[in-house]
C-alpha cells in the first residue's frame, strides 16, 4: 500500500539575501596569500524554491567607495548565474598588505535583487618576497626567548606582525599575548614550504616604549616527529615583522635580526612528544615589556632566508577548542593522584596550584589505566608525555605549557603541595579550529556515542595535518588514514581548508617519479608509494570537492595527480599493479581475514585513474579525461579478469575483497555508473561472508569505511544495520560498551578477557576505524551531497540526496549538515507503521528525495524549503 501521507509547509515571503559571506574560505580573512581569491556566501529566503538567477561582485578600497555603488577595484557586474562557491576575484593586481572591501548583490528566480547591507573584507599577506628580516635563533638554550624595544611616537593607524618560525613561536607585546593560536605556524613540509600568521596588533601599541616579545620552541622542525628528532634541522629559528602604518602616512617596519635580543626563561625545554619544563624560580619578570634590563642577555645568531615558499597560513589555526573539568580524582598511592576527565582528548591541562616556592607539580598523561588503577603509559612508547611546573613564588598560581600537547583521559599528579581536588586541572583541548557542521543524534545511546567517538577521534587528530593518532610518538599524517576518514570528516567539519593546505604538504613530499608517500609531511617512513595509503593524493582532494564544490583543489593537484597514476601505470603495463607496492600495508589491522594485496592495489588503482578522467572533466581537461577513462577501464577489465569468477566469488573470500570492487564500480562502467547484475552477485557473496562471521567485521582500514555503503547502495541496509548494532567483538559497538570515548586502533584495544592489546601498537584515539561515520550521515540520517554528478549536472554540491534507510533498531534520527550552500536536515521517526521525515533544503539547492513507502518508493525532486512526509513504513 503506497498511499503517501504528503505534507508541506510554505513559509512567507521576502526575496533572497546573500548572507554568509567568505573570502577563501573565511569571513574577513587577514593574510591571504593566494593571487586570485575566491568568494563566497549562501543564499538565505523564507520562499520555498528560492534560487539565484544571477550575482554581482563589487570590491572597493574602502568601505565608503563600496557604498557609494562606485567600486573602484572590480565590479563583476551582473553575472547571470547561480554559482555562489569560489567565485574568482577577477580584477587588477591586488596589493601586498592592503585591506579590500566586497559585497555581494543577488537576484532571485523572478529577477528581484536582494536587499542586504552586508559586506566583507580581506587583507592581503606579504608573501613570500615580502620578507624584509632573516631568521634569528638562540643555538645554546631549549627554549629562546627574544625582545626588540622600539619606540612610537606618532599616531599609529593600524599595525600588522607577520609572524613564522622553523619550529614553534608565541608572541607578545608589551607583555600581552599576540593572537589566540596555539602551537603556530604548525607543521609544514619545511624543506620547501613555511606558512605565516598575520595579526592586527594596532590595538596592543601604544606611544612611547613598547617591546614585542617571542619565545620560540623545536616544534616539529627539530623536536621528536614520529620516532626520530630534529628532522628538519637541529635548533628553531624564528622570524618576524612588524609593520606600523602611522596616521600621517609613514610608515616603520622592525624586522628579527640582529638588533634583537635573545635570552631564556621559566620555560627550560618543550617538545611535543615530551612535555615541557617550566621552572619559575628562572622566570624573567617584565621580559616582555619595555624597560627590561636586557643587558645579560645575548645577540641572536642570524640567517638569511633561504628559498622555501613563505605563505599566509591557509587553514584554521589550532585553538583551545573546548574545556574538559575533571571528572574523578583518586589517590592511588600516598602523593599520586590519577584525574579522570572522563574523555580522551588531546591538548594540555590548566594546573592550579597554591604552595611555596621551589615545589615541583609534575603530570603525566595517558589514555586508560592499568589494572592497579595506576597510569597506562606502555602504549605512548616512547612519548614521555610529562609536564613539570615549579613554583617561582609561594602562593597560588596556575599553570599550561605552551608548545607541548598530549593525547590523554587520565592525569597523574605527584609532587602536589596539599590535596589535589577535582578543580586542581582541567582539560584544555586544542585543534585545528574547523568549524563544526554536522550533526547526528538517534534513538541508540551506543551509536550516539559511537558518532560522538569518530567526532572526537577528528578533532584529536586534525591538529596542522590529520595525524594517526595523538598519543604516542608517531602523530604522523598517514596517508591511508587519511583517505579512508575524509568522507566522514567532510560531514563533522568544514575541513576544505584544512585539507587544502595538507595537499601542500602532500605533493611537496611526491617523489620526482611520481609516487606518493604513506605519511604527509614526508617523514620518516621510507620509501614511497603503497597502494591504499599513497592514493589519498588522489582521493583526498576529489572527496572534498564533491564535499565544497571546490574546484580550486582539483585545478591545484591535478599534475600531481597524474603524475601519481602514471607512476604505477609505467611500472604496471598488464594493468594489475604487481610491481612498485612498497610499503604494502595492505588491509591493516584487518581481523584474520587478509584480502591478496594485489587485490587491493589494483582496485584502488582503477578507482584512482577513475578520479583523475573525472577530475579532468570537471576541469575541462578532454583528452586527459579520455586517456585516464581508457586507463580506468581497462584497470578495471584486467581486476575482474584475475580477481573475479563469473558466479562472483572473489580471490580469497574476504569482505574487503568484495567491498573493494562494489565501491570503486569496478564490474561496472566505473563508480558513476554501479548496480550491474555482477555487483549483485559481489554483494551477495559479501553478505554471506558476514553472515559466516557472524555478522562481525573482519575488514580492516582499507575496506571498514565503505562496508556500510556498499550494503546499503546494495539492497542489505538491513545487514549494514545489523553490523552497526552488534556490541560483540570485532564491531563498531564493542569499544563503546567498554567505555570507548575515541575510536580505538583496535577494536580489541582492551578486552575484559586479555586485557591490553600489544604496546607496540595501541593507540585509543584512531579515528580510521571510524570511517563508518559516512555512512551513518548518508544513509542512515539520510543527506549526501551528489556523488559522481554526471557532468550534465552543474554545481553538485547544492544538489543534495536525501535518502534515509529506516531499519529495525532504531526508531528516530536527527541529523543536519550545514553545507557550503548551507544547512540540510533530515529528521525521521517511526509511528506505528509509518515513518514521518522532517527535511529542510536550503535556498538554492535542491534535493533528490527518496523514501521508503510501503513496498515502494516516494521519490521527488524539491527546491529550498521545509518539507514534512508521512509515508507507510516498508513492510
Ligand atoms: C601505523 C599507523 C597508521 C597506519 C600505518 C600503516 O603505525 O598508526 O594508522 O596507517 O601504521
Amino acid at each position: 500500500m503506497a498511499l503517501p501521507f504528503f505534507a508541506c509547509v510554505f513559509l512567507a515571503g521576502g526575496s533572497l539575501q546573500p548572507d554568509n559571506l567568505r573570502v577563501e574560505y573565511r569571513a574577513n580573512p587577514l593574510g591571504v596569500d593566494v593571487a586570485v581569491p575566491r568568494f563566497s556566501w549562501i543564499d538565505t529566503s523564507s520562499e520555498q524554491n528560492a534560487v539565484q538567477s544571477a550575482y554581482r561582485i563589487e570590491v572597493a578600497d574602502s568601505q565608503d567607495l563600496l557604498n557609494s555603488e562606485h567600486p573602484d577595484i572590480w565590479d563583476s557586474g551582473q553575472v547571470n548565474s547561480a554559482d555562489s562557491v569560489g567565485i574568482d576575484y577577477n580584477g587588477p593586481a591586488l596589493m601586498p598588505g592592503h585591506r579590500y572591501f566586497w559585497k555581494v548583490d543577488v537576484w532571485d528566480g523572478s529577477g528581484e535583487s536582494s536587499t542586504s547591507r552586508k559586506f566583507g573584507w580581506w587583507e592581503m599577506g606579504i608573501g613570500t618576497s615580502g620578507w624584509k628580516g632573516q631568521w634569528i635563533g638562540e643555538p645554546t638554550v631549549d627554549v629562546p626567548y627574544f625582545r626588540r624595544e622600539f619606540a612610537v611616537d606618532k599616531r599609529i593607524k593600524r599595525a600588522r606582525l607577520y609572524a613564522t618560525a622553523r619550529g614553534l613561536y608565541r608572541a607578545t607585546i608589551d607583555g600581552k599575548r599576540v593572537g589566540q593560536g596555539e602551537l603556530t605556524p604548525g607543521w609544514t613540509d619545511f624543506k620547501y614550504r613555511l606558512e605565516y600568521e598575520t595579526y592586527d596588533v594596532t590595538g596592543l601599541l601604544r606611544r612611547g616604549q613598547n617591546a614585542i616579545g617571542m619565545r620560540l620552541a623545536p616544534g616539529w622542525f627539530s623536536g621528536h616527529v614520529g620516532p626520530s628528532k630534529e628532522i628538519y634541522g637541529t635548533k628553531p629559528q624564528l622570524l618576524a615583522q612588524l609593520q606600523i602604518d602611522y596616521t600621517d602616512g609613514s610608515s616603520e617596519t622592525i624586522v628579527t635580526d640582529d638588533s634583537w635580543k635573545a635570552g631564556s626563561g621559566a620555560i627550560r625545554s618543550s617538545d611535543c612528544q615530551t612535555g615541557e619544563v617550566y621552572d619559575g624560580s628562572l622566570d624573567a619578570p617584565g621580559w616582555d615589556k619595555p624597560g627590561f634590563n636586557d643587558s645579560g642577555w645575548s645577540q641572536p645568531t642570524t640567517q638569511a632566508l633561504g628559498n622555501q615558499i613563505i605563505a599566509a597560513r591557509q587553514s584554521p589555526m589550532v585553538e583551545k577548542i573546548d574545556e574538559i573539568r575533571a571528572k574523578k580524582i583518586t589517590e592511588i598511592k600516598p602523593g599520586v593522584f590519577i584525574v579522570d576527565l572522563g574523555q580522551n582528548m588531546v591538548g594540555w591541562c590548566h594546573l592550579n596550584v597554591d604552595g611555596p616556592a621551589g615545589t615541583t607539580v609534575q603530570l603525566r598523561h595517558g589514555e586508560m589505566l592499568d589494572n592497579d588503577g595506576t597510569l597506562y603509559t606502555k602504549n605512548l612508547r616512547g612519548a614521555k608525555a610529562t609536564d613539570t611546573f615549579t613554583l617561582g613564588h609561594s602562593g597560588s598560581t596556575s599553570y599550561e605549557p605552551s608548545f607541548t600537547f598530549h593525547g590523554f583521559r587520565y592525569v597523574e599528579i605527584t609532587g602536589y603541595p596539599g590535596t589535589p581536588n577535582l578543580n586542581t586541572v582541567r582539560g584544555e583541548v586544542v585543534g585545528s579550529n574547523c568549524p563544526q557542521t554536522g550533526w547526528f543524534d538517534c534513538s541508540d545511546k551506543l551509536v550516539n556515542q559511537l558518532q560522538h567517538n569518530i567526532f572526537w577521534g577528528q578533532r584529536s587528530n586534525y591538529l596542522e595535518v590529520p595525524t594517526d593518532c595523538p598519543q604516542r610518538d608517531e602523530r604522523l599524517g598517514w596517508m591511508g588514514d587519511a583517505e579512508t576518514f575524509a568522507p566522514s570528516a567532510c560531514f563533522n567539519n568544514d575541513i576544505d581548508a584544512f585539507m587544502t593546505k595538507w595537499m601542500h604538504d602532500v605533493d611537496d613530499g611526491q617523489s620526482p617519479q611520481g609516487a606518493f608517500r604513506d605519511v604527509s609531511p614526508a617523514v620518516v617512513v621510507p620509501p614511497a608509494g603503497a597502494p591504499a595509503w599513497a592514493d589519498a593524493g588522489v582521493i583526498v582532494p576529489w572527496t572534498v570537492y564533491e564535499a565544497y564544490g571546490d574546484k580550486r583543489m582539483l585545478a591545484d593537484n591535478f599534475s600531481f595527480m597524474k603524475k601519481w597514476v602514471d607512476y604505477v601505470d609505467r611500472s604496471n603495463p598488464n594493468h594489475l599493479w604487481i610491481n612498485n607496492r612498497n610499503n604494502d600495508y595492505g588491509d591493516w589491522l584487518n581481523v584474520h581475514d587478509e584480502t591478496p594485496h594485489e587485490l587491493i592495489a589494483t582496485a584502488f588503482f582503477a578507482n584512482s585513474a577513475d578520479i583523475v578522467a573525472r577530475t579532468a572533466a570537471v576541469l575541462g581537461e578532454k583528452a586527459d579525461a579520455v586517456h585516464y577513462h581508457v586507463l580506468a577501464k581497462a584497470i578495471r577489465g584486467a581486476f575482474m579478469d584475475a580477481f573475479v569468477s563469473p558466479d562472483g566469488a572473489v580471490k580469497g573470500n574476504n569482505q574487503t575483497g568484495y567491498i573493494l570492487p562494489l565501491a570503486f564500480g569496478l564490474a561496472d562502467e566505473g563508480a558513476g555508473s554501479r548496480h550491474s547484475a555482477m555487483d549483485a552477485k559481489l554483494a551477495a557473496h559479501l553478505v554471506d561472508q558476514i553472515h559466516a562471521h557472524n555478522d562481525h567485521l573482519t575488514a580492516g582500514f582499507v575496506g571498514v569505511g565503505r562496508l556500510n555503503q556498499v550494503l546499503t547502495e546494495n539492497g542489505y541496509a538491513d545487514v549494514a544495520y545489523k553490523l552497526l548494532l552488534t556490541k560483540t567483538y570485532p564491531s563498531w559497538l564493542y569499544p563503546v560498551t567498554q567505555g570507548a570515548t575515541t575510536i580505538w586502533e583496535r577494536w580489541d584495544g582492551w578486552t575484559d578477557t586479555k586485557g591490553f592489546q600489544n604496546p607496540g601498537m595501541n593507540s585509543f584515539n584512531h579515528y580510521a576505524m571510524g570511517s563508518v561515520g559516512d555512512w551513518l550521515y548518508q544513509q542512515v540520517g539520510g543527506i549526501s551531497v551528489l556523488h559522481d554528478a554526471p557532468a550534465s549536472v552543474a554545481r553538485p554540491y547544492s544538489r543534495f540526496v536525501i535518502a534515509p534507510n529506516v531499519e529495525p533498531g532504531l526508531s528516530w534520527v536527527k541529523e543536519r549538515f550545514d553545507s557550503v550552500v548551507g544547512m540540510v536536515s533530515c529528521s525521521w521517526r517511526t509511528e506505528g507503521d509509518q515513518t514521518v521525515y522532517d527535511i529542510e533544503v536550503p535556498a538554492n539547492a535542491s534535493a533528490d528525495v527518496k523514501l521508503a513507502d510501503g513496498n515502494g518508493w516516494f521519490t521527488a525532486h524539491v527546491g529550498g524549503g521545509k518539507y514534512t512526509y508521512t509515508l507507510t513504513s516498508h513492510a
